[in-house]
């Protein structure tokens, strides 16, 4: 699998070298135009915010008055052994994890969280995984003293799997519950092993798992954008959200990645001391199969980025489910015929 997804870097790799010669003459032409005030046209949804307010007080509620938690959490511990216990159960890491409020919830009660992070993973047949990663990921929040939830996108039915569309939906669903002010979306199988790896965003749309086990604890190729990704909702708005059309494996990750630079962002990454993670190790998923169209599509990334992404409403929430260690959205998201294809 990592040399078909070397083959996406560079099919990613020299779209991105065409465009920026394309954009960097663009850029130059821009330089020496008056300069135009900045009109990025973002519509101020539901979900475009940059940061939140608190809910407001109910009436005669006081205000408590709690400190701000530090800048740098105290309880950090840096590297993480993970090891996999087989007796686990879904039920004995909701009784390690009293704290985490019904649907994956927490906060920090001794100070006010300065970040509020949603963490989207979409997923499908994973339960070993899911368990796992909850049972590391839930204190490795915890320690960075975040305000958080844990959405677990799980597409219904067996037709191919759509990571993508998955994860539009999961922003859509978190943001209509929260203004989160970051989105984390994360394959379900990596386990973060340093937990100085801030679950925050950034400047920039920020690629957060660069140091796999499964590529050496480095990067396999430079414009690599695939496992653990963050974006504001604006950062998100302004690429336009994900690519809906990749079904089945392969090189969404890489559209993602080119379109941070079409919307002429750039890619933050942490240092790859604590950028490491560790993939649990696995088959390939029987419903996600090889997308034989994905280099195809990854080619037209630059003229179809604009059309194909957030702006589609592309699935339907079958079920919300408020769990112990995590919010379950099941959403149908049809295949390429539609939400509803005829039998
Ligand atoms: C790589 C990328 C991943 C994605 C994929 C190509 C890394 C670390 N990850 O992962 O982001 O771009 O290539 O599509 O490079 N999933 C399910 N059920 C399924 C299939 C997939 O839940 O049946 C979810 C799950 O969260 C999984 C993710 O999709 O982690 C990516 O699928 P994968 O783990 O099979 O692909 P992998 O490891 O090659
Ligand atoms: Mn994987």
């Amino acid at each position: 699998m990592v040399k078909s997804k070397v083959v996406c870097g560079f099919l990613g790799l020299f779209v991105y070298m065409v465009l920026s010669e394309l954009l960097f003459l663009d850029y130059l032409q821009k330089m020496f135009q008056s300069p135009k005030k900045k009109n990025i046209e973002i519509s101020r949804r539901n979900y475009m915010y940059e940061s939140y307010t608190d809910a407001p007080l109910t009436k005669g509620q006081k205000k408590e008055v709690i400190p701000l938690c530090p800048i740098t959490s105290p309880l950090l511990r840096g590297p993480i052994n993970l090891t996999f216990p087989s007796e686990l159960t879904f039920a004995k890491v909701e009784q390690k994890y009293p704290q985490v409020e019904l649907g994956g919830r927490y906060r920090p009660h001794d100070c006010q969280a300065r970040h509020r992070t949603a963490i989207i993973i979409p997923h499908r047949d994973r339960e070993l995984h899911l368990k796992f990663l909850l049972y590391y990921l839930h204190p490795f929040l915890q320690r960075q003293q975040l305000d958080y939830s844990i959405y677990v996108i799980h597409q219904a039915g067996n037709y191919t799997f759509n990571k993508a569309r998955l994860m539009n939906a999961g922003v859509r669903e978190a943001m209509q519950e929260r203004e989160w002010e970051c989105l984390f979306f994360h394959d379900v199988d990596l386990i973060p092993i340093d937990d100085r790896n801030n679950y925050v965003c950034g400047s920039n749309p920020t690629h957060v798992a660069i140091a796999i086990n499964k590529f050496g604890y480095k990067l396999p190729y430079d414009a690599y954008f695939g496992g653990v990704t963050a974006f504001t909702p604006l950062q998100y708005s302004k690429i336009n959200g994900f690519p809906n059309n990749y079904w089945g494996w392969g090189c969404e990750d890489d559209d993602i990645g080119l379109r941070v630079y079409l919307a002429k962002m750039r890619v933050l990454r942490p240092s790859l001391e604590v950028g490491r993670y560790n993939m649990i190790r696995h088959r390939h998923d029987k419903g996600n199969t090889v997308n034989r169209l994905r280099s195809k599509y990854l080619v037209k990334a630059p003229e179809n980025w604009k059309r194909d992404g957030l702006n589609k409403d592309m699935y339907e929430v079958i079920s919300r489910e408020r769990l112990p260690l995590y919010t379950n959205i099941t959403v149908n998201v049809g295949t390429p015929a539609g939400l509803h294809p005829p039998p």
